[in-house]
C-alpha cells in the first residue's frame, strides 16, 4: 500500500480518539496550543523574536492566511493566531536536512511515511539533485543547478513544453520576476493555486462586477448590518477574522452562517487579546445558523432572492434598492423572469433546509442595506462555483449593497500573497493589456496564446506535452486531484524542480531527474545584493505591505525566492544566443529596482517604494469599493443561473474534503482536530448518524472509500466513522488524504477548478 503516492500510509492507524465538539473557538487553550508548538520547534529566544515581530507594521507578513491587519491600531500580544504561530513555528525550526539525512534515506522510504512525518525533518539546507536512476538525493552547488535547468529549459523545442507552478506564499516581488521570466522565456504556462483555490470567485467576480477581487476592507466589517458567511471556516483557516466579528457583532451586525458543519468559529469566540476571552467568557458570533446540504448555496440564495421579491411585491422599493438597480446594473428583467417561475419548495429541497428557515434570512435581510457575504473553498471547489459566486452577487446588487461602506464581497483568501501574486502576473490567462504593457516596458514580445492552469498542466505532463515542471513553493502533487493520475503526470517529465523550504512528498515523486532549491522564507533575514532587502505582499483587502524578515537563516546555502529567479534567467535565457533583454543582476542588487519595474508595469503601485516604506502600506485601487464597474458597458450584471440537480444512486454519497485544525493545506502540523473533538488521527470519514446505520456500519467501524467517476475505481483506504452532525447524504474527510479520489475531469464550470467539496463516493467496511 506504501507505494501508493499518496501513502499516507492507511497501514498505519493511530491511537485516535474523538472528544466532545466545541463551541468557542480560540481563548487560553488555543495560546497555550499556539507557544507549546513555536517553543517546541525553534527555542525561546528566536521563537520570541519572530512571534513578536509578526504582522506588525515594518515587521513580516504572517506566512499563514491572507487576512488583513488592521489599519489602525495592532495588538500588543501580536496580530497573529494559534494557526499563524503554527505556521511560523513550521518555517523557524532550527532542524535542517543536511546531505546526509539524504544520504541516509532513499526517496522511496521518505515516501512511506506520512506527510506530517516528511515535514517534520526541518528546512531545506542546500541544494539536492536527483540524478537519472538515483534512489537517494544528493548535495550539489547552486552554479550546476542552475545550469541543468537552463541546459533542460533551452533544449525543449517549444517553450510551452515547460510549466511554471507558483502556490501562494510567493513575493510580489518574486513573482512579478517569475512571470517576467516565463514570458521571455516563451511561455503563459503558470498555473498556481489560485486555480484550486479562488479561481472561481475570479471569474464570477469579472464577469458580474467587473474586478476579480473582493471590495470590501477590514472597516466595512465593522460597520454592517449583516454579514453572510458562507462556506468558510474562519475559526481554523481565518482565526483573526473572528476578531473582526466579535467588532462587527459589538457594532450591532447580525451574523449568519451558511455551512453543513456547526464550525466552532462561526458559533462563538474567545478572543485571546483580551482579558475576558482569556478568561473562557465567549462571544456569540453567528445569529442563524444554516446547515446547508453540500453544494446547496445556489438554491438558498435564489429561494432568499424570491421570499425578498415577495416581500418587494406588497411594499415596492423599500426591499430592492431599485435606484441603485436602474443606474448601475443590467440584466435584472431577465434576472426577475427566470427568478419568478421557481419553485421555492424545490428551492428548499435543494438545499436541504425548511422553507422556515430560510424564511428567517430573508427576514433578516429585508430592512438591511448594508450587507457583506464572505466565502471561501465550500462554494468555490464546486462544478456550479462560478453561478453560485454570481448568485452572491445578484443577491448584494438587488440590495445595493455594493460601493459603500459596511456593503459587498468578501472573498477570503487563502494563501498569504495568492492575491498579490495575481496582481503582478502570476496567471495563464493574462489580459493583453498586461502584456502589452509588458512588451512596452521591457521590450520583449510577450506570447499571447494562454498557457496551461493546474488541471490542464497535469494532463499536458500526463500526455507527455509538457516535460519540465518547475514549482514555485507549494506541494503539487498532494494539492492537486487525483493523487495516482497526478502522479503519473509528474513521473512523465525528465525534470521536476522544487523552489521549497520544506520537504514534502512532491519532492519524491519526481521527473527522471530532479532538484529542490531551498529558499528563504518569510521571516528570514534576506542579504541580497549585500544589503537587508524586503519583500511586499498584498492581503485578501488589496493592500500591499511590506514584509522583512529578521531571523538569521538556519543555512548558508539559501537563496531568497527573487535571487533564485536572477539565476534562473541568467542560466536560461542568458545561455541563449540572443540573451535576455532584461537586466537580472540590476534586481539582484536591490529589490528596489523590482518595485520599480512593477510601478512601471501595472497600474496601480505609483510611488510603490515610497509608499510600501510607509507603515501598513497602500490600498490598491478598486472600482468597485467606489461603486463602479469596470465590465465592458460599466454596468454590474445580473446572472441567470439554473439549478444543477446531482442525483444520487442509493448507497452513494456527497464528500467534500476539508482542513482540520491542525494543518496548513498540504503541511500536517499535528493530528488533532480540536474543534471538531478529534484527536490523534486524520483518517476519520464524518457522517450523519442516521447514515453511518443506513450503510450497516457504527461509529469507529473503519472503511475504505470509493469514488467511480469515469467507469475508473479510486480508493482511499482506511478511514475511522466518526457521527457528526452534518446534513444527510454528506460525508467530510480531510484534504490532502482523500485527493485521490478526486476526479481530474470534475472541475467548475469556467473556472476549471478540481472539485474538492463534492466527490461522489461510496463507502465499505475495510477488509
Ligand atoms: N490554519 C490554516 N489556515 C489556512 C489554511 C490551512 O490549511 N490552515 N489554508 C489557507 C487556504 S490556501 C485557504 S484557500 C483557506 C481555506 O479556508 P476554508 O475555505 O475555510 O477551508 P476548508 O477547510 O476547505 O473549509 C471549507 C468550509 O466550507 C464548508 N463547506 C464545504 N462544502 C460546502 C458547501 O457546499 N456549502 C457551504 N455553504 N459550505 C461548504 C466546510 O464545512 C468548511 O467549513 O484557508 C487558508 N488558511
Ligand atoms: N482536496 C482538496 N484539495 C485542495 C484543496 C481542498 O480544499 N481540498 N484546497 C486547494 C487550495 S485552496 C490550495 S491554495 C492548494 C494549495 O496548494 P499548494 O500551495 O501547492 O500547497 P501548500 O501545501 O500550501 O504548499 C506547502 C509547501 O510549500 C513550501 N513552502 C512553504 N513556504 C514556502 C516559501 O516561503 N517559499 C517556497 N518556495 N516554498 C514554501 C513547503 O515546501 C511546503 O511543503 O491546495 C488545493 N487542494
Ligand atoms: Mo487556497
Amino acid at each position: 500500500m506504501s507505494n501508493e503516492p499518496n501513502a499516507e500510509n492507511p497501514d498505519i492507524l493511530y491511537k485516535f480518539h474523538k472528544g466532545p465538539i466545541k463551541h468557542k473557538a480560540v481563548g487560553l487553550p488555543a495560546i497555550i496550543s499556539s507557544f507549546r508548538h513555536t517553543f517546541s520547534q525553534a527555542g525561546i529566544a528566536r521563537s520570541l523574536k519572530a512571534l513578536a515581530r509578526v504582522n506588525q507594521k515594518g515587521g513580516f507578513d504572517c506566512p499563514s492566511c491572507a487576512w488583513p491587519d488592521p489599519d489602525d491600531e495592532r495588538s500588543g500580544i501580536a496580530e497573529y493566531c494559534e494557526n499563524g504561530a503554527k505556521a511560523i513555528a513550521d518555517e523557524i525550526t532550527t532542524k535542517k536536512l543536511t546531505p546526509e539525512f539524504f544520504a541516509k534515506n532513499a526517496i522511496k522510504d521518505l515516501a512511506g511515511q506520512t506527510d506530517k512525518d516528511i515535514g517534520s525533518h526541518g528546512r531545506i539546507a542546500q541544494p539536492m539533485y536527483l540524478p537519472k536512476g538515483a534512489t537517494h538525493y544528493q548535495p550539489i552547488s547552486w552554479e550546476d543547478a542552475f545550469s541543468r535547468i537552463g541546459t533542460a529549459l533551452n533544449g525543449l523545442e517549444n517553450p510551452n513544453q515547460a510549466i511554471f507552478y507558483t502556490s501562494g506564499r510567493t513575493s510580489n516581488e518574486a513573482a512579478f520576476l517569475y512571470q517576467l521570466f516565463a514570458r521571455e522565456y516563451g511561455t503563459n504556462n503558470l498555473p498556481d493555486c489560485s486555480n484550486m483555490c479562488h479561481e472561481s470567485s475570479g471569474v464570477a467576480l469579472t464577469e458580474s462586477l467587473g474586478l476579480g477581487k473582493g471590495s470590501v476592507r477590514l472597516d466595512d466589517l465593522y460597520v454592517a448590518e449583516v454579514i453572510v458567511i458562507m462556506g468558510q471556516n474562519p475559526g481554523t483557516n481565518a482565526p483573526r477574522m473572528l476578531t473582526a466579528l466579535e467588532k462587527a457583532k459589538h457594532n450591532g451586525a447580525t451574523i449568519i452562517s451558511v455551512n453543513p458543519l456547526p464550525e466552532t468559529g462561526l458559533m462563538s469566540f474567545r478572543n485571546p487579546q483580551h482579558v475576558k476571552g482569556i478568561l473562557g467568557i465567549a462571544t456569540p458570533l453567528t445569529d442563524l445558523y444554516l446547515p446547508i446540504k453540500l453544494n446547496g448555496d445556489m438554491a438558498l440564495l435564489q429561494a432568499i432572492e424570491l421570499l425578498l421579491w415577495l416581500e418587494e411585491q406588497k411594499a415596492p422599493g423599500t426591499v430592492f434598492d431599485t435606484g441603485f438597480i436602474r443606474d448601475h446594473t443590467v440584466g435584472y428583467g431577465e434576472f426577475l423572469a427566470h427568478l419568478k417561475q421557481i419553485d421555492l419548495s424545490e428551492l428548499a429541497e435543494a438545499c436541504g433546509l425548511s422553507i422556515a428557515d430560510i424564511g428567517k434570512a430573508a427576514a433578516i435581510l429585508k430592512d438591511k442595506k448594508r450587507i457583506i457575504v464572505c466565502w471561501a473553498m465550500g462554494l468555490t471547489q464546486h462544478t456550479n462555483a462560478v453561478d453560485t459566486i454570481k448568485e452572491v452577487a445578484n443577491l448584494l446588487l438587488l440590495k445595493g449593497s455594493i460601493g459603500k461602506p459596511g456593503a459587498g464581497t468578501c472573498p477570503v483568501r487563502g494563501h498569504s500573497n495568492v492575491q498579490g501574486d495575481r496582481t503582478v502576473g502570476i496567471w495563464e490567462k493574462p489580459k493583453p493589456a498586461f502584456l502589452q504593457s509588458l512588451e512596452k516596458v521591457f521590450g520583449f514580445r510577450p506570447p499571447y496564446e494562454h498557457g496551461y492552469d493546474v488541471v490542464d498542466s497535469i494532463r499536458a505532463m500526463h500526455e507527455g506535452k509538457a516535460s519540465v515542471f518547475f514549482a514555485m513553493g507549494g506541494n503539487f502533487l498532494s494539492a492537486t486531484p487525483d493523487t495516482t493520475y497526478t502522479a503519473m503526470a509528474l513521473r512523465q517529465c525528465s525534470l521536476t524542480v522544487h523552489v521549497s523550504t520544506k520537504l514534502n512528498r512532491s519532492h519524491l515523486v519526481h521527473g527522471e531527474e530532479a532538484l529542490i532549491l531551498p529558499c528563504l522564507a518569510r521571516s528570514d533575514r534576506d542579504f541580497t545584493g549585500g544589503s537587508q532587502q524586503f519583500v511586499s505582499c498584498e492581503n485578501s483587502m488589496g493592500v500591499v505591505q511590506s514584509s522583512e524578515g529578521i531571523l538569521n537563516p538556519v543555512s548558508t546555502h539559501l537563496m531568497s525566492e527573487p535571487a533564485i529567479v536572477c539565476h534562473l534567467a541568467k542560466a536560461t535565457l542568458g545561455k541563449r544566443p540572443q540573451g535576455s533583454v532584461v537586466n537580472w543582476d540590476r534586481y539582484l542588487a536591490s529589490y528596489d529596482a523590482i518595485r520599480e519595474d512593477i510601478e512601471k508595469t501595472i497600474p496601480g503601485f505609483e510611488s510603490y517604494n515610497l509608499r510600501v516604506r510607509e507603515p501598513g502600506g497602500f490600498y490598491l485601487p478598486n472600482p468597485n469599493r467606489e461603486g463602479r464597474f469596470a465590465t465592458p458597458d460599466q454596468k454590474a450584471h445580473f446572472n441567470v443561473a439554473k439549478l444543477t440537480h446531482i442525483p444520487l444512486e442509493s448507497g452513494q454519497l456527497m464528500m467534500m474534503t476539508v482542513r482540520s485544525h491542525d494543518q496548513f493545506n498540504t503541511t500536517i502540523y499535528g493530528l488533532d482536530d480540536r474543534y471538531r473533538g478529534v484527536y490523534n488521527e486524520r483518517r476519520v470519514i464524518f457522517l450523519n448518524e442516521q447514515d453511518i446505520s443506513e450503510q450497516g456500519l457504527k461509529p469507529g467501524d473503519v472503511v475504505d472509500i470509493h469514488n467511480d467517476h469515469g467507469g475508473i475505481r479510486r480508493t482511499a483506504h482506511r478511514f475511522i466513522v466518526i457521527p457528526y452532525p452534518i446534513p444527510r447524504s454528506c460525508a467530510a474527510t480531510y484534504y490532502p488524504e482523500t485527493n485521490v479520489l478526486v476526479p481530474i475531469d470534475t472541475v467548475a464550470a469556467k473556472s476549471n477548478t478540481p472539485v474538492s467539496k463534492l466527490v461522489i463516493i461510496r463507502i465499505e467496511r475495510s477488509v
